[in-house]
C-alpha cells in the first residue's frame, strides 16, 4: 500500500507524521507544499481539493486522503501496530494522548502561520510582538508539560514511561518550533533532556526538517 505525504519541511505538524512513519519503518513519498511561496501552495485549488482546510500534512493512502496529523498517526498505529506509539493499557493511552493533545491543541494552533499572519495584518503586530505571542503560549504549555513529565516519565528520556510514544512524536517538533522562534526553553530542563535523547534516535533524525528533500 503506497503512502503519499503532503508535507513542508518546516511544518511541525508534518514533522510529527514523518516521525511516526519512520518509527514504524513505513516507506512514503513526500510531496512538498511550500507554505510561503506564491501565496502558499497549501491554498491552491489542487491541494484544497484534497484537504479543504489548506493545511499540511495530509496523507494519501488507499484512494483516500487523511488530513490532521494526529488522525494520521492514529491511523498508522491502527494499521501498523508495531512498534507501538500508544501503550497497551487504556489509562496509559489516555495519559499519552492527553500530553500529545496539550501540545497539538493548546500550543501549536496559537503559533500557526495563519494565526501569526492575522496578528500582523489585522492588529499590526510586528516581529517582536509576534515572537512575544509565540513565546507566551509555548512557555505556558511547556510549563505544564514539564510538570507532567517530571511525574510520568519513567526514565527522563521519554515523556511517558520508558519508550517512545505519541507524546514524544508531538513534543520534538514543538521544541523545534520553540527554538526556531528563539523561545527560552532553559526553564524546561526535563523536556530539553527528553528531546535531546529522542532527536538522536534514527526515526526522529530522519524526520527532522533539515533532512527533508525540500529543505532550504
Ligand atoms: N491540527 C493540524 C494543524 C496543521 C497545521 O497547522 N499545519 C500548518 C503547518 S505546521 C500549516 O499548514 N499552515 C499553513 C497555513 O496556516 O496556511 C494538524 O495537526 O495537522
Amino acid at each position: 500500500m503506497s503512502l503519499t505525504l503532503y508535507t513542508y519541511w518546516r511544518s511541525s505538524a508534518a514533522y510529527r507524521v514523518r516521525i511516526a512513519l519512520h518509527y514504524k519503518g513505513l516507506p512514503f513519498e513526500s510531496v512538498p507544499k511550500h507554505l510561503l511561496r506564491d501565496g502558499g501552495e497549501q491554498r491552491k485549488a489542487d491541494y484544497l481539493a484534497l484537504n479543504p482546510q489548506g493545511l499540511v500534512p495530509s496523507l494519501a493512502v488507499a484512494g483516500c486522503v487523511i488530513p490532521q496529523s494526529l488522525a494520521i498517526c492514529e491511523y498508522l498505529e491502527e494499521t501498523h501496530p508495531e512498534p507501538r506509539l500508544l501503550p497497551g493499557n487504556a489509562i496509559d493511552r489516555a495519559a499519552v494522548r492527553s500530553m500529545a493533545l496539550a501540545v497539538a491543541c493548546d500550543i501549536h494552533p496559537l503559533n500557526n502561520l495563519s494565526v501569526t499572519t492575522y496578528l500582523r495584518s489585522r492588529f499590526g503586530a510586528d516581529d517582536a510582538a509576534v515572537n512575544a505571542w509565540i513565546g507566551h503560549w509555548i512557555q505556558r504549555g511547556f510549563g505544564a508539560l514539564e510538570e507532567r513529565v517530571s511525574r510520568e516519565s519513567g526514565d527522563g528520556r521519554h515523556c511517558y514511561g520508558s519508550s517512545a510514544t505519541l507524546a514524544d512524536v508531538v513534543l520534538v517538533p514543538q521544541m523545534y518550533n520553540a527554538r526556531r522562534a528563539r523561545v527560552d526553553v532553559s526553564g524546561y530542563p526535563k523536556l530539553v533532556a527528553i528531546c535531546a535523547h529522542l532527536e538522536g534516535l534514527p526515526a526522529f533524525a530522519a524526520a527532522r526538517p533539515e533532512a527533508q528533500p525540500d529543505a532550504e
